[in-house]
């Protein structure tokens, strides 16, 4: 009789306990624990290891977001748990240009998920679109039901309703998340992000020195509108990283001798982007699906394809001082909205054609018949909340390069990783202008 009572008991207790606790915390420890037939499922390891939350610094060296930000989290009963609201925002590309779009948590890309590997998350997702949503976790290895497709692995999240994602990250490596409900309006619109979860090394020597996470995209803008089209196939007129254009991205600094990775996800509807970076070689050394494992076979390469739903992750040796461009080599994808469908104007002879035009409209300026530079700030008027080719200013100029493009600072004898300015060339090292007479010393004759 007794026996039945406690047994009545338990019953009552393992309800309320489940049902009041947290019902997932317990079917996900059931789930996980690793006691399957057939092959080991890719998270039972992790599973099994049960390590503390990662601690930066101790476990692994932060990474460096240009002009992003990380999410925060707050540890609970050593899980790592993190609030992403996906909502409508106003972003700023550039001077200029302010869009009214789709964010998480305020930003375009969304704040970076900074992690362990072996650690357990709760996710939770709130959604204040005017639209339903998911987030995909893009390359990570967990559950099929926590992998966000709406309607196949989950119901998707009404507007105005938070769900709760929850997980250990099995493997360390370079993901993304997105929503998996209307894909191409929500990833079009801006709702894209990046997680880098860290391998876990007590050791900083075997770290890289600086690891620094850039999320591509591309947007259309049209011009004097703030709405980007998500609808747009073809021609996409603002190329962004980290949801900036050149000059308002922020250069990466390192100094002399340090390892430096790179850490690219493209996240675009359409585009595959080649980012070539000047002054080094380096090696691919991961992607989303993994790390290589043997780093001595790999090509050395100079331009790193990372195809739309990717991410690729370089390692160089910062062994050559100097501002180093990198950028998309799609040579599009270096300007800005007037970049685009213009008429082909170079090479034509105005005369005075600029003078008897003027004469109906004041201050009108005939422009690219030698190509974009008129198309920078300083060379036109521009319609409000749009912006020209830009550039960045450096010492010599404007670079004339523009959009997806960023500097990389490398510096000998810095003590911080504050922005140095402009790289102080060693005297007799710039190319120049020369004399008549060094050209007739060196056999070379010009006409006129
Ligand atoms: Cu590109």
């Amino acid at each position: 009789m007794m026996n039945v009572k406690y047994f009545a008991c338990f019953l009552v207790t393992f309800f309320l306990a489940s049902h009041f606790v947290n019902v997932n915390w317990f079917s996900l420890q059931t789930i996980l624990a690793p006691k399957h037939s057939g092959p080991p499922r890719p998270w039972a390891a992790a599973a099994k290891k049960n390590l503390p939350p990662g601690e930066p610094g101790k476990d692994f060296t932060p990474a460096v977001v240009p002009n992003g930000v990380k999410a925060e989290y707050r540890i609970i009963d050593g899980v790592k748990v993190f609030h992403l609201i996906a909502e409508p925002i106003e972003w700023e590309i550039a001077e200029g240009l302010i869009i009214h779009t789709w964010g998480y948590n305020g930003t375009v890309p969304g704040p970076l998920i900074e992690v362990a590997e072996g650690d357990r998350v709760r996710i939770y997702v709130t959604n204040k679109l005017p639209a339903p949503t998911t987030v995909h976790w893009h390359g990570v290895l967990i559950l099929c039901g926590m992998d966000g497709v709406a309607g196949l692995t989950q119901p998707a999240i009404p507007p105005g309703e938070t769900f709760r994602y929850e997980f250990i990250f099995p493997d360390s490596g370079t993901f993304m998340y997105h929503p998996h409900f209307d894909t191409m309006v929500q990833e079009g619109m801006g709702l894209n992000g990046m997680i880098l979860v860290h391998k876990r090394e007590p050791n900083p020597s075997k770290r890289p020195d600086r690891d620094f996470a850039i999320m591509l995209h591309e947007w259309t803008v049209e011009v004097g509108t703030s709405k980007p089209n998500p609808f747009e196939m073809t021609d996409f007129n603002i190329l962004t990283m980290n949801g900036k254009v050149m000059p308002a991205t922020e250069p990466l600094v390192a100094k002399l001798g340090d390892t430096v990775w790179i850490r690219y996800g493209n996240l675009s509807a359409m585009d595959h982007h080649p980012i070539h970076l000047h002054g080094y070689s380096f090696k691919i050394i991961g992607s989303d699906g993994g790390w290589a494992k043997d780093k001595s076979v790999l090509l050395p390469e100079t331009t790193v394809l990372v195809a739309t739903g990717a991410a690729k992750v370089i390692e160089f040796l910062a062994n050559n001082p100097g501002d180093w461009v990198f950028h998309c080599h799609m040579t599009h994808h270096i300007m800005n909205q007037m970049g685009h469908g213009l008429t082909n104007m170079i090479g034509m002879e105005i005369g005075d054609l600029d003078e008897k035009i003027r004469k109906l409209i004041p201050g009108y300026k005939t422009l690219g018949t030698t190509g974009m530079k008129d198309m920078t700030k300083s060379g036109m008027p521009i319609p409000p909340n749009s912006i020209p080719m830009l550039g960045f200013d450096g010492q010599f100029g404007s670079t004339v390069l523009g959009g997806m493009a960023n500097i990389l600072r490398v510096r000998e004898g810095i003590t911080t990783y504050e922005d140095p300015g402009p790289y102080q060339f060693p005297n007799g090292t710039v190319a120049e202008s020369v004399t008549k007479k060094e050209l007739k010393e060196n056999g070379i004759q010009i006409e006129n």
